[in-house]
């Protein structure tokens, strides 16, 4: 259970987190004394600083990295339910914080309230899933063609899991990834981004406790630190997978730097994700979830929707009402409750936002609302629609912003076309009432992107399914499902229980 404390200062609650003015930038189960620049983490709503992390040093990385192998020389013999049983209690811990937590994922990254409370359920659902997983790591057994031989798989755990987390989602998708690698028996080294490192130190204590507790420190480790030290992470050979999220330019240079040296990678990258609304669609319903998805946090999401693929005979009548509910969304701080958007992560993104606008403008483009930066100490925008067409070079890219192009098409084939004209291949959706066209978005002739809705928008899924997508996207898959086998070392075992030695294949070696 949660238990939300009558204190909601932002003193009161990072103390309650652990943070200090400055904080180190490494841990292992203890916080190592990083002696690296100060990295002060600002309020994105006032630019004004929360408190600051002396980062890591490559020679820091070295201890963690070091703490995670020993640990895993100890965690991989631990039966899986026993470490799921260690998930729970961090579950358990993740509940009795989650008001703070989400109040600091609020303050330091700018999302409302609610979606930073949602951010650490989707901590809590995770650590749930994964201690259910861990007594269902399931291998096959198959039949062997030789007389008296057994033939089956087993799941063996694979080593220290390198996690490379966004700003945008501050502690969920390390959740993702550090619950299911620690029932897999894999310590997790964690790098979270720059803009958002307080956020990781509190949930650093938190794991520091539970571990301790527990028995198992050197589980979950923490390195936070300029470019050289996610280089290490990167080519690191004790770190057998490396799990990332960013952009596609970020993802290109990890599969550089893991390749060479056979690491496996997860790559979830950038999104270009397009909802489909056709002419039967239940508008109310399509009005609300655009809006929820294109909006909601701010257009900072993977997931966000940044093209909206409208049939003909409701472009205008959908244009209309998305502006109208658009003037509507009340903008600012985002820990007030009538908040529903709050600012830009930073100054750059909201210059970003601006240059893609104005060459949206120059491709063509109409800004047909918002469009503007809000005058105020914080990084606030307007979210905006702009009327485009597919071919535009800037349509083709992932703006990190509140801008959805409107795209207007002819039917559902032009609809499928447009959504998969770009090089991502995220999240998609289509609004419809007719069956036949939504079976044949879903078709393999359908929409080519990891996720495939109906009737829902592109962002908010659960932690149940796989989450990932194709292309430019990186076609890594984190979450639920059986994302976790990529956590693990799948190992063939065939076992002679007979007196004689049969070749397979039929092969004769007589000696
Ligand atoms: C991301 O933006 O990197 O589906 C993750 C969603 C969230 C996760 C987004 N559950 O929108």
């Amino acid at each position: 259970m949660s238990v939300p404390s009558a204190d909601h200062s932002v003193a009161a609650v990072l103390h309650r987190l652990g943070i200090h003015a400055v904080n180190h930038g490494a841990g292992t189960g203890r916080w190592i004394e990083t002696k690296g620049a100060e990295l002060v983490s600002k309020n994105p709503a006032t630019n004004e600083p929360i408190a600051a992390v002396r980062q890591a040093s490559a020679a820091d990385y070295e201890a963690v990295a070091a703490e995670a192998a020993r640990a895993f020389e100890t965690w991989r013999m631990v039966p899986a339910p026993k470490r799921g049983e260690v998930v729970r209690l961090l579950g358990n811990a993740l509940r009795a914080h989650k008001d703070d937590l989400g109040r600091l994922v609020s303050l330091e990254n700018g999302k409302i309230l609610s979606e930073g409370l949602g951010e650490v359920q989707e901590m809590i659902d995770i650590c749930d899933f994964a201690l259910g997983l861990s007594r269902q790591l399931y291998g096959m057994t198959m039949p062997s063609e030789r007389p008296l031989h057994r033939m089956y798989e087993q799941w063996q755990p694979l080593g220290p899991v390198g996690v490379v987390s966004a700003f945008n989602f501050p502690v969920a998708v390390w959740a993702w990834n550090a619950a299911i690698a620690a029932v897999c028996g894999d310590p997790v080294i964690w790098k979270p981004s720059s803009k958002v490192p307080l956020a990781a130190v509190a949930v650093q204590n938190i794991c520091d406790r539970v571990m301790a507790d527990a028995g198992f420190p050197g589980i979950f480790n923490l390195v936070i630190g300029p470019r050289e030290v996610g280089e290490r992470l990167l080519t690191d050979r004790r770190v057998p997978l490396i799990s990332a999220t960013g952009s596609c330019r970020m993802g290109k240079r990890i599969a550089e730097l893991v390749g060479p040296r056979f690491g496996r990678t997860i790559l979830e990258l950038g999104g270009n994700n397009a909802i489909i609304v056709l002419e039967d669609a239940d508008l109310d319903l399509a009005v609300r979830a655009v809006t929820f998805a294109a909006v909601g946090t701010a257009g900072q999401r993977c997931t966000t929707p940044r093209r909206l693929v409208v049939q003909k005979g409701v472009a205008r009548t959908m244009v209309a009402r998305l502006c109208g509910t658009y003037k509507s969304i009340r903008i600012g701080d985002p820990l007030l409750p009538d908040t529903l958007m709050g600012p830009l992560i930073d100054a750059g993104a909201v210059d970003e936002m601006m240059k893609a606008l104005e060459q949206a403008k120059a491709e063509g483009g109409e800004v047909v609302c918002g469009g503007k930066r809000l005058d105020g100490p914080g990084n606030f925008v307007e979210p905006t629609l702009v009327r485009a067409r597919p071919e535009m070079k800037i349509v083709q890219e992932e703006t990190f912003a509140p801008v959805l192009y409107v795209i207007e098409v002819a039917d559902v084939d032009e609809a499928i076309l447009v959504n998969n004209g770009v090089p991502q291949g995220l999240s998609s959706a289509i609004f419809t009432r007719d069956l036949l066209a939504a079976e044949k978005f879903l078709s393999a002739a359908g929409s080519d992107c990891g996720i495939a809705n109906v009737n829902i928008g592109t962002s908010g899924a659960e932690i149940g399914g796989a989450f990932g997508g194709e292309k430019d996207t990186g076609g890594g898959r984190e979450a639920g499902s059986d994302s976790w086998k990529m956590y693990m070392r799948r190992q063939t075992v065939t076992i002679n229980y007979s007196k004689e030695l049969p070749l397979a294949q039929g092969v004769r070696f007589e000696v």
